[in-house]
């Protein structure tokens, strides 16, 4: 259901109780890069004492929301695990910002699940039509749907997207509108304002925790906090899906490895000609795809550094040996 600082949120057929890995397993979490998020299914084991559970076993992820992570590992970070959906919440409000959804929709397609755009705040936009219309056309393959939880519009056709037994993520910025809309479908505050008490009573994560919820209709739901910063990571990242008309174009070009520059037969300098392609779009797909294949190269040297490092622990081992 979450995590929290080692801590786990889990849900039983006994109801839900906090738990923590045993220590061999932290261990093989830690040396795989893995931390525990919501959506994750895990093996538990029953504990006599005051907490009632250790997680001895991680289940393997289907489709999964990563953010390039930003420390000195640089690892990628799971956001939400074994999606069927996510969905892309934006406002029509002044948060309405088609530049933040294309990257929103590249680290969509990279989960592996189905991108959906929710615009909330519709009874705050009189030009709604045409807002949706707008992200429509930057959203080749994805559903546009316009909501409003105040007044409910929207809200039973967005629950189509989500049947019994799937599970959606919400992602967007702060004031998205992402809570709120949670609030409405599970027709009750669930939002928790009461303090959540894990077991070190070092108090409240009532904004900062990832968090599921049982859906009255069936569907699991992903809360997350606001992400200030969108950024796309070598993995994490799914372009030619995101730009897919673009993407497509590029089939056509004369040239395999075409740059869609100056080349001789290139589809995407046509289209653009003809007008048929928008040259902001295009400057977007350019930018970002500079963007991952920078953050590919520093995870790779990042790579190469942590292999470098073991073969020379390697070999002073092998001398010392020698040495003997
Ligand atoms: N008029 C109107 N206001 C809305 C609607 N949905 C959300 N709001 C308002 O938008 C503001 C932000 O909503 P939240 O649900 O807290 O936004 P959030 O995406 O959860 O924000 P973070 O938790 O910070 O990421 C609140 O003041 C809501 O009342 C809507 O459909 N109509
Ligand atoms: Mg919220
Ligand atoms: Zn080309």
């Amino acid at each position: 259901m979450a995590a929290s600082r080692g801590l786990v949120l889990a849900r039983t057929a006994k109801g839900e109780c906090w738990s923590a890995p045993t220590g061999r397993f932290r261990e093989r979490l830690q040396r795989d890069g893995i931390s525990l998020c919501a959506g994750d299914w895990i093996m538990l084991q029953p504990n006599p004492g005051p907490s009632k559970a250790s997680i001895i076993d991680l289940l393997p992820r289907s489709a999964s929301l990563m953010r390039q992570g930003t420390g000195p590992g640089i690892r990628q970070q799971c956001l939400a695990a074994n999606l069927e959906v996510v969905w892309l919440v934006m406002g029509l409000d002044r948060n309405f910002n088609p530049a933040r959804m294309e990257r929103l929709l590249a680290l969509a397609w990279g989960s592996g699940a189905q991108p959906v755009v929710v615009l909330t705040k519709r009874d705050l936009n009189a030009q709604w039509e045409a807002f949706a219309t707008r992200i429509e056309g930057i959203a080749p393959g994805v559903p546009v749907l316009a909501i409003s939880a105040h007044s409910g519009e929207g809200l039973e056709e967005l629950q189509g997207f989500l049947p019994e037994g799937h599970t959606a993520v919400m992602v967007g910025s702060s004031g998205a509108g992402k809570s709120t809309l949670l609030n409405a479908l599970m027709g009750s505050d669930v939002r928790r304002t009461k303090e959540i008490r894990v077991s070190d009573g070092r108090g409240r994560h009532t904004t900062s925790l990832r968090e599921l919820f049982l859906l009255p209709r069936g569907g699991c739901l992903i809360d997350t906090p606001g992400i200030r910063e969108v950024g796309l990571g070598a993995e994490g990242a799914d372009l030619d899906s995101a730009f897919s008309d673009i993407a497509g174009l590029a089939g056509d070009c004369r040239f395999r490895d075409c740059s869609h520059s100056a080349e001789p037969g290139c589809a995407v300098q046509v289209a653009l000609a003809e007008g048929s392609l928008d040259p902001d779009r295009h400057g977007h797909y350019l930018r970002l795809r500079r963007e991952v294949a920078f953050e590919a190269a520093r995870s790779d040297e990042h790579l190469w550094r942590e292999r470098e490092e073991k073969w020379r622990r390697i070999s002073r081992l092998q001398k010392q040996f020698k040495e003997r």
